[in-house]
């Protein structure tokens, strides 16, 4: 890492889930102490504050397969300039959620920036879906496959025309709730998934290495977009998708560790902590934990 300011952007949005909470994220997360956390790590540490982002509540659905687009497509807008802004300034965004919608501005804003960048994306799912093929109309499902040019030109077209990611520098990991028409693009793309059965199999470190193999081959670096419901809702109870069988607390520490040793990270987005569903803040502090870790804590 040469840069050593990290700009915090936060998202609060849960208007791409159908379970109200994740807006409350970027609030839990300071609140569990990030920034003195990372000025103690040695960063400097600027904090935008948070982007404007409407409460459901004012606004109507309308259209059930792809639930608030205008507004979504609004905030999503914002934070690819913002995100944009932050690399051209040679700072390293942090984006907080806000739920996992919040990648369609990240991976636009990284692109327009003009970067080529890996991608991993730690999630219990695929984030992959289209209008046709979702079955919620939830616009967190669909995140992945937006930065990949697939969907509505409202959200495609954010930050310009053209794909945002590089299929062949993205990968997936600790994946166990696919729905089954995502499964099939997934398959058909370029895209590396890691299951937690492939977790099991080979070993967080062995897969970690793997996909930052792939996300860092022939590219500046690389943005995690890391949605906490990856981890097992035992120790990560408050996240808006909850799905059992997730990774361990130690095993998401040590794919930060992995992430920060690479000396490949150059952006990261935290989403969908979801504090009315946690004790105490856990999940947050958590969050709080695997930031630290990804931008260079060590234990001893
Ligand atoms: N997330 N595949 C489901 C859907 O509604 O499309 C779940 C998506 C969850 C999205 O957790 O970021
Ligand atoms: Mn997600
Ligand atoms: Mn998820
Ligand atoms: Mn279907």
């Amino acid at each position: 890492m040469t840069d050593r300011v990290i700009r915090i952007i936060g998202v609060p949005i849960d208007l791409g889930a159908d379970r109200r909470g994740v807006d409350m994220g970027p609030s839990a997360i300071r609140y569990a102490g990030l920034n003195a956390r990372l000025q103690r790590l040695g960063w400097q540490v600027e904090d935008l504050g948070n982007l404007n982002v409407p409460v459901p509540e004012t606004r109507e659905i309308q259209d059930t397969h792809l639930k608030y687009l205008p507004e979504i497509a609004k905030v999503s807008a914002e934070l690819t300039e913002t995100v944009a802004k932050a690399l051209k300034d040679g700072v390293v965004p942090l984006v907080l959620g806000g739920d996992h919608s919040i990648g369609i501005g990240s991976l636009a804003g990284i692109a327009a920036a003009g970067k080529k960048r890996g991608l991993i994306w730690f999630d219990t799912h695929g984030d992959y879906n289209s209008p046709q093929t979702t079955h919620s109309g939830n616009i967190h499902g669909m995140p992945l496959a937006v930065a990949n040019g697939i969907g509505v030109r409202e959200l495609t077209e954010i930050g310009g025309p053209g794909k945002k990611i590089s299929e062949e520098n993205t990968v997936i990991i600790g994946a166990r709730d696919f729905d089954l028409d995502e499964r099939e693009m997934l398959h058909r793309s370029k895209i590396t998934v890691f299951t937690m059965s492939d977790i099991d199999q080979l070993g967080m470190k062995e897969v970690v290495s793997r996909g930052l193999e792939i996300a860092g081959r022939g590219t500046e670096g690389i943005h995690v977009s890391f949605d906490l419901d990856v981890i097992d809702p035992s120790e990560a109870p408050g996240v808006g998708t909850p799905v059992a069988g997730g990774i361990t607390y130690r095993e998401a520490h040590l794919a930060m560790e992995l992430v920060a040793e690479s000396g490949l990270l150059l952006s990261l987005d935290m989403a969908e902590v979801n504090p009315i569903l946690d004790t105490h803040n856990k999940t947050a502090e958590l969050a709080v934990g695997l930031i630290c870790s990804a931008f260079g804590k060590k234990i001893f």
